[in-house]
């Protein structure tokens, strides 16, 4: 009987210890992880804040020599390498003097069409040019338009209402 109570007690004593060993020694977030890449823990997947850039500020230009006045200037942060139409779109939301339409193209994404409700045409050859003016003072004329042009910080964007030449239309612009 005495052997039964001991034999008893001692198969209850190793099931605790059995029990703390596997407890203590079970993959704890901390334990595991010193082996995984830092983003990731416990299977949640941590941003790495540490490269989040911040916004960064640019002007918009609307440039049109039949309207009074000519220039209207607006300013805006875009997201960190965020794309002019983005841009665009904040500055239309804040501002009621800023509008504008642009139109799908299946090849190069959005044409601008229309600012401040003044159309381009191409029976009249007018059309809404993109420029862009560096904080360093130069001044270009991108190679895409609003969907893919990527400002620099301190970029002023210059919509100009222009015309193009006949000849113009059968060479790059
Ligand atoms: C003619 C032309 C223009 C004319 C179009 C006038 C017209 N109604 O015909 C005008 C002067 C308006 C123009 C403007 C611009 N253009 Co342009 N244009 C051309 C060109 C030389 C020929 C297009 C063409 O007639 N194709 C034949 C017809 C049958 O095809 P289509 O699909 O109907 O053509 C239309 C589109 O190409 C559209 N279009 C023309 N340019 C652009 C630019 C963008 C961004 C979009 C979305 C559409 C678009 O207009 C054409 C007529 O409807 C091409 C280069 C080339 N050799 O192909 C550059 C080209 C298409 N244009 C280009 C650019 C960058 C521009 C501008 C953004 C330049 C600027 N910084 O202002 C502006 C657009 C600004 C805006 N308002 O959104 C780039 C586009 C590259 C890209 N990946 O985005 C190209 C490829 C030239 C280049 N630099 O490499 N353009």
């Amino acid at each position: 009987m005495g052997f039964k109570v001991s034999a008893l007690l001692s198969a209850f004593m190793l099931t605790y210890l059995l029990t703390a060993v596997v407890f203590t020694s079970a993959p704890t977030c901390q334990g595991k992880d010193s082996t995984r890449s830092p983003k990731e823990s416990c299977g949640i997947w941590h941003q790495d804040v540490s490269n989040i850039q911040e916004p960064y500020p640019m002007s918009l230009v609307v440039s049109n020599p039949y309207s009074t006045p000519v220039n209207l200037t607006f300013t805006t942060d875009i997201a960190y390498r965020g794309i002019l139409l983005g841009a665009m779109r904040k500055i239309q939301e804040k501002n009621q003097n800023f509008t504008f339409t642009t139109e799908e193209n299946p090849d190069y994404g959005p044409f601008l069409v229309s600012v401040n409700g003044v159309p381009g045409s191409a029976a009249n050859h007018t059309y809404w040019e993109l420029l862009v003016t560096l904080l360093n003072g130069t001044t270009f004329r991108p190679d895409v338009g609003v969907g893919c042009y990527i400002p620099n910080p301190h970029d002023t964007v210059i919509l100009k209402y222009s015309t193009w030449k006949h000849e113009e239309a059968s060479t790059v612009l």
